[in-house]
């Protein structure tokens, strides 16, 4: 099932600036959200985006989407957000999603040692799919959800979650409740933030490349004019 309520849908990295409904300029990121079925990503997406939640959530059944406006640091931001379904058979409909992505969310729930463990095989399928070139510079972030549950039942702590993040390219790691809300928020807000952060890093050689063309041109002037003057 594919919903849609926005009216734009983002072209990949570098070309995210239009104008939100409020006509604010606005950067357009599309945040995909990745786990095994059931660690609850359609609960977090709803949660943030409707702040509803939902007991008898059914499995999502290929990919939705929904947008949400907010404001970080200033900047206003225009997430579209797309939550995919988890269960292995539904493999070939989530995964032509992945391409143009901004961000992504590698989520498991602290009560599933199993769905921790497949952190690594998520990350690497969105990788394949997405066609990212290296990892290290995606901004990927971690999200623990449930962490609500008594603590009898939790078979994943934030220790454990933390060293996995700690070889896996350091990404953020948030633990989550979309059941009472918890983090909620706050997780969509570090994976802009980890965003910003690389896009600002990957902007920064291009400021410091900044070509002088008065100076250049002198000097490739010489060189042009003794190579001219080689072959006279
Ligand atoms: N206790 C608790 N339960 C949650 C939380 N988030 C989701 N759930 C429950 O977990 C179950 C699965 O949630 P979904 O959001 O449908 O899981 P999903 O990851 O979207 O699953 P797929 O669509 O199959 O990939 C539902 O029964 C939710 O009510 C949470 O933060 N705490
Ligand atoms: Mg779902």
């Amino acid at each position: 099932m594919l919903a849609n309520n926005s009216t734009s849908v983002s072209t990949g990295r570098g070309n995210n600036s239009f104008q939100n409904r409020n006509s604010q300029r606005s950067t357009l990121l599309k945040v995909v959200i990745l786990g095994d079925g059931g660690v609850g990503k359609s609960c977090l997406m709803n949660r943030f985006v409707s702040n509803h939640f939902d007991e008898h959530s059914f499995h999502t059944i290929g990919v939705e989407f929904l947008n949400k406006d907010i404001e970080i640091n200033g900047e206003a931001y225009t997430l579209q957000i797309w939550d995919t379904a988890g269960q292995e058979r539904f493999k070939t409909l989530r995964t032509p999603f992945y391409r143009g992505s901004d961000i992504c969310l590698l989520t498991y729930a602290v009560d599933d040692k199993t769905s921790f463990r497949n952190l690594a095989l998520w990350r690497s399928e969105f990788l394949k799919y997405a066609d990212v070139q290296e990892g290290s510079t995606f901004p990927f972030i971690v999200v623990g959800n449930k962490v609500d549950v008594p603590e009898s039942e939790k078979q994943v702590y934030m220790e454990e979650a933390q060293a996995w993040c700690s070889e896996n390219g350091n990404p953020p790691l948030v633990e989550t409740s979309a059941k009472d809300a918890t983090n909620v928020e706050a997780a969509f807000g570090a994976a802009v933030d980890a965003w910003a952060r690389l896009e600002a890093r990957l902007e920064r050689p291009l400021v410091e490349d900044t070509v002088d063309l008065s100076k250049q041109q002198s000097q490739h002037r010489t060189s042009c004019c003794m190579s001219i003057s080689g072959t006279e």
